[in-house]
């Protein structure tokens, strides 16, 4: 069945101008893009995008790590590209990310801990469309 999921080039991947390398993975993958746009995040936004780890010790760095530049938030489509994009993101710490995907091709431990992995991704289709409302509205 055709899925959306959202996609996030969080504020490393667009400061290292890493946006194109990874539009054309999910393209070149043989997903479509159905929306785009770049945007600074609120507290507020991401209080809703990340409700599930507040609470946790890595929340506060994380929330600030992603007010600290513009995000390009994605939504994508095709046939399981829920655990499709999340299969060619890598798993979460960069450091140990296998090669071929994105988190192990260009990410790797800054000093900054884990937080910077340079893209999120849906991890269910109740998330997805949770996360596509918040970040381009209902
Ligand atoms: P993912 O982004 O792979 O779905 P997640 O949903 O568990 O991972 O966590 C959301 C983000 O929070 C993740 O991309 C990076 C950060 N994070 C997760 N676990 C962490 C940890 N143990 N220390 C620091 N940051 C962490
Ligand atoms: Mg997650």
């Amino acid at each position: 069945m055709t899925e959306r999921t959202l996609i996030l080039v969080k504020p490393d991947g667009v400061k290292r101008a890493l946006t194109g390398q990874i539009l054309a993975r999910i393209e070149a993958k043989g997903y479509t893009i159905a929306k785009l746009q770049q945007l600074e995040a609120t507290r507020e936004l991401l209080a809703e995008h990340y409700a599930e780890h507040e609470g946790k010790p890595f929340y506060e760095p994380l929330v600030e790590f992603m007010l600290s530049g513009p995000v390009v938030a994605i939504v994508a489509e095709g046939q399981g590209v829920i655990p499709g994009f999340r299969s060619l993101a890598g798993t979460t710490d960069p450091t140990t990310a296998a090669p071929g995907t994105i988190r192990g091709d260009f990410g790797r431990d800054w000093g900054l801990k884990v937080q910077q992995n340079l893209v999120h991704g849906s991890d269910s289709v109740e998330s997805a469309e949770r996360e596509i409302a918040i970040w381009f509205g209902k």
